[in-house]
């Protein structure tokens, strides 16, 4: 069996025993996955040092080896701070007002995607597969061939992709994209971020598509498919029948008193629509006043990328708009929103969400989205609360059984709160119980397997073939 090599801006150490369960789904999926194939898992420590030496700190635990390299503060502002979160993240957003666009970010990106193609390149094997993830390691897999790697090596985006029109107002958009094309395998997460990708190619490329969905790109094949990425379903269900999930909840109901809960969970992020959210659950209040102090708004957003203005600049808004709410509709007894910066262990998190009556997942802009399937797996089958989707969330391509909302109109968003609030209880089942089997079957294993058997060589057409069978049963 070949190895399988991954990459990411960021290592997530698995925990020692015992602490099983704190990592995230998709930290707990690949590190079963690099178990299995006697896997490295490569990327950087998170920690600062003075001069960049490209030494490897390598660990072995719990079956799994991490490799990483610390970087420069430069590094750190120009790669991670500057061009990934404040160049490629907001643009790949669709969100060009805040795209900043700056030269040192740029050449930062490249000297850093550099060292990592050199600390990495002594650990790879000839059969290795090597998997790189996300927006900040786009032009890795050039620079490996570069250094003469010639293993398959895949790379998957956990972002949107922009439609080209926007993508275009990217300075040397063409030298990022063509540097994409040493891939073998490019993953998306939906049809449309593929067809805006592929779209891309064909006009300002003037690439051909063929009918067994490959590109040829200077003598090599490539691959370009959407490969939904889901939830680790199995861990999180049962993490949801635990006692601490079960405290969490039974917690969390007797605080509201009998109202109706409706929950958000995100990183604080301009990208999540948090602002649009808190505003449209203003507008409900105000346009039902028989309902207005019966229903709690808990958003939990855990601060992220603080070192980013247009992060700090969210996060003030954000209080102020808390503030102005809780200030129009509390009464002595009662405030609307409940505004926590801060994270929960995942099985607190499971039980918040099986308590709420209703999930407010309303994005402006996606890749996928995963709260929203958590939301959906952690629900009383019997008794399930009613998810409010934005239609730009990767994941309402698959989750069309929730109530899609456009989270730019207030107004809509209100209605579907209030839809959700009086939903008998037959929809609400009949809902979720769809809602349900897509979240189960499509889960992180389904889609980690899928892409890793076209990194391991199905060719094109025998590809596509391979996943349409599989998500058909
Ligand atoms: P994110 O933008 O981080 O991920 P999301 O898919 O919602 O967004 O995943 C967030 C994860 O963090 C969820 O598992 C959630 O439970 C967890 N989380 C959020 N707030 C938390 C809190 N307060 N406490 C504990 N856990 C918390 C990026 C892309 C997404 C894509 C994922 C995976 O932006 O579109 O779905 O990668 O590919």
């Amino acid at each position: 069996m070949s190895r399988l090599i991954v990459i990411s801006n960021r290592v997530s150490v698995p925990k020692a025993a015992g602490a099983a369960g704190a990592q995230g789904g998709l930290a707990v999926a690949l590190n079963s996955a690099l178990r299995e194939n006697r896997g490295i898992w490569f990327g950087w420590s998170g920690q600062e040092t003075e001069e960049f030496t490209g030494h490897l700190d390598m660990q072995r635990n719990d079956g799994v080896t991490t490799a990483t390299i610390d970087l420069e503060p430069q590094d750190i502002e120009e790669y991670y701070n500057g061009y990934a979160n404040r160049t490629l993240w907001p643009l790949f957003h669709y969100r060009i007002d805040l795209t900043e666009y700056d030269r040192n970010f740029g050449e930062g990106y490249e000297r850093v995607n550099r060292r990592f193609a050199d600390s990495l390149r002594p650990l790879i094997d000839q059969d290795d597969l090597v998997w790189v993830h996300d927006y900040h390691l786009l032009p890795l897999g050039s620079m490996l061939r570069t250094q003469g790697v010639k293993n398959r090596i895949g790379l998957f985006l956990h972002t949107p992709w922009p439609p080209t029109r926007l993508l275009v107002s990217l300075p040397f958009h063409e030298r990022l994209v063509e540097s994409m094309l040493a891939y073998d395998v490019i993953g998306f997460q939906t049809e449309e971020w593929l067809g805006s990708f592929l779209h891309y190619l064909e006009k300002e490329m003037g690439l051909e598509i063929g009918a067994d969905g490959c590109v040829e790109y200077q003598g090599r094949r490539i691959i370009a498919q959407a490969f939904p990425i889901g939830i680790d379903f199995a861990e999180f269900t049962e993490g949801a029948s635990s006692d601490e999930a079960r405290e969490a909840h039974d917690k969390l109901k007797a605080s509201v008193r009998g109202r109706k809960i409706l929950i958000g969970v995100d990183r604080l992020d301009y990208s999540k629509g948090l602002g649009e959210r808190f505003e449209s659950f203003s507008r409900f209040l105000a346009d039902n006043p028989d309902q207005s102090s019966q229903s709690v708004l808990l958003q939990i957003a855990p601060p992220s990328r603080g070192d980013v203005e247009s992060y700090q600049q969210i996060r003030e808004d954000l209080e102020r708009k808390t503030g102005h709410i809780n200030g129009a509709h509390a009464d002595v007894a009662f405030v609307p929103i409940r505004y926590v910066n801060r994270g929960y262990p995942r099985r607190q998190l499971a039980g918040f969400y099986r308590a709420a009556d209703v999930g407010l997942v309303t994005p402006l802009r996606d890749g996928m989205n995963l709260v929203a399937k958590e939301y959906v797996a952690a629900q009383d089958e019997a008794d399930p609360g009613v998810l409010i989707l934005s239609q730009f969330a990767g994941a309402a391509l698959q989750l069309d059984d929730a109530l899609l909302v456009n989270p730019h109109s207030l107004e809509d968003v209100s209605e579907a709160i209030k839809r959700a609030l009086v939903m008998p209880l037959e929809e609400r089942r009949s809902r979720h119980s769809k809602l349900l089997a897509s979240v189960r079957d499509a889960d992180v294993d389904f889609w980690r397997e899928q892409f890793v058997k076209v990194l391991f060589g199905a060719p094109c057409m025998e590809a596509q073939d391979l996943s349409a069978q599989d998500a058909s049963n």
